[in-house]
């Protein structure tokens, strides 16, 4: 059996792996009824605006059991309809496995969520790790005022299950109110 060669690779604070891996960029087109705030979707993108709302550079691993997964995700500061730019959010396709994040810099939120309806909200910050148990879907939030950047690392079988997300959405939402976050209702959620 050939064996992979042990390697090193650099994580960058502001965001990147070196040497760097495969570069995903996700701009509001990628993500349209993910914010709740649709006519503010509809008026940024037919003024031809299509913010890059955040990028995620992955190591280049096979994707299977007993290969351990990581990449850096960098969430742009901004907000539309007063929601925070944060990624899509998946489940794993196979359920029970976990995942870390750790902080590397900036400051955010994991919202986490379960299919028999629990909810819950961590803070994130550099040098935090947040552990994301198996069954929790996750999604992160940028909060603050510069560039949310965070290491995750995860089995190579887990896989990702985007649609489940897209078709429901998540239960509460992170919007800015009066400078701060606040997490609400959201209104369209099941
Ligand atoms: C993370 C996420 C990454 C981007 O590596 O994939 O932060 O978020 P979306 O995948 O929701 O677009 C992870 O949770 N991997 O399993
Ligand atoms: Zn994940």
């Amino acid at each position: 059996m050939q064996l992979m060669q042990p390697f090193s690779t650099a994580i960058l604070q502001e965001g990147g792996l070196r040497p760097s891996g495969t570069l995903t960029q996700r701009r509001l087109s990628d993500m349209r009824g993910m914010y709740a705030d649709s006519a503010a979707v509809d008026a940024l993108l037919s003024a031809g605006e299509n913010p890059l709302i955040y990028e995620v550079d992955a190591a280049d691993l096979p994707e299977e059991a007993g290969q351990v997964l990581y990449c850096t995700t960098t969430i742009y500061p901004g907000t539309i309809g007063g929601e925070y730019f944060m990624t899509k959010g998946h489940y794993h396709a196979q359920r029970d496995r976990g995942e870390v994040y750790y902080g590397l810099s900036g400051q955010g939120y994991l919202l986490l969520q379960t299919e028999r309806g629990d909810f819950h909200a961590e803070a994130m910050q550099p040098g935090l790790l947040s552990y994301v148990p198996p069954y929790w879907a996750h999604r992160s939030v940028n909060t603050g005022q510069e560039p949310f950047v965070f290491l995750a690392v995860w089995g190579g079988d887990a896989g990702h299950d985007y649609g489940t997300i897209e078709r429901l959405g998540f239960a509460r939402l992170l919007m800015e109110r009066d400078g701060s976050p606040s997490l609400v209702e959201n209104p369209r959620y099941r």
